[in-house]
């Protein structure tokens, strides 16, 4: 399994991507704010030309601690994300949806196996935590993706799908993210598991919001996910 040569983690970017989350936007970002760490933590918010009042919320949050970049029009999660990583400067990297189905506190789970220099890419399984607030489609769904990235990768995963995603930033740097939209969630896996990197899964709780409530990721996004992994399984480019 590929390592890297340790340092002392200093500080952590948190990449919030934004698309239309007016009501649920400022909640998140002062709960990310409450989280006591071991570290410094930046937050570099991409509004993903929101087209509701989540620039105008954005607007109202002045803390030294949060940058807010925009996109003049809609690109999709992957692209905001893009964005965000090349404004990310912490030597740990994390992803933060802008809705409530995360919990920030969850963070510190995510951090102990790279504090304890025992894993540079950590994901939060909300199968092993209390996952129980999936909806059944996104339950197959999400089992279904994450078999698949196994069986491609030869390496066992139970959440592939899930927005707590911790790297250290020395392990995704060389990754050129080129999907815009929910693919990024299998592109950044096939990418950091073709480097030869380990993926450790911690338990952690999850609430998931349904359709009515704003849940945007459909069946169609379940076969793209499965033709990136295939794509991205035999592609050589990072
Ligand atoms: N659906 C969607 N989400 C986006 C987009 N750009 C950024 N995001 C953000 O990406 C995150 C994941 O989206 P979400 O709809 O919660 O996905 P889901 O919960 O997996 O259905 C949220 O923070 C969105 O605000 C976009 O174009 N579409
Ligand atoms: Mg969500």
């Amino acid at each position: 399994m590929r390592t890297l040569p340790p340092i002392e983690y200093k500080t952590l970017t948190v990449l919030m991507p934004v698309f239309n989350e007016q009501s649920t936007v400022k909640e998140i970002v002062s709960r990310c704010l409450l989280v006591e760490l071991p570290l410094e933590i930046d937050l570099v918010i991409v509004d993903d030309g929101s087209s509701d009042e989540t620039a105008e919320v954005l607007a109202t949050i002045e803390d030294p601690k949060v940058r807010v970049l925009t996109h003049a029009t809609n690109q999709g999660k992957g692209a905001a994300l893009r964005t965000g990583l090349s404004a990310a400067t912490g030597d740990l990297v994390i992803v933060q949806d802008a809705d409530l189905e995360y919990n920030p506190e969850d963070w510190r789970v995510l951090l102990g196996p790279v504090l304890e220099g025992r894993a540079v890419a950590v994901y939060g399984n909300r199968f092993s935590g209390s996952g129980k607030n999936m909806s059944g489609l996104h339950r197959f769904g999400n089992r279904f993706l994450s078999l698949v990235t196994s069986v491609l990768y030869a390496k066992k995963l139970n959440d592939m799908e899930t927005c707590y995603k911790l790297f250290d930033r020395r392990v995704i740097a060389p990754i050129k993210v080129i999907s815009d939209r929910f693919d990024f969630e299998p592109e950044i896996t096939a990418k950091v598991l073709r480097q030869g990197y380990d993926i450790v899964e911690v338990p952690i709780s999850y609430a998931g919001r349904e359709f009515h409530e704003g849940k945007k990721i459909t069946w169609r996004d379940g076969f793209g996910a499965i033709r990136a992994l295939i794509r991205f399984r035999f592609s050589r480019t990072l």
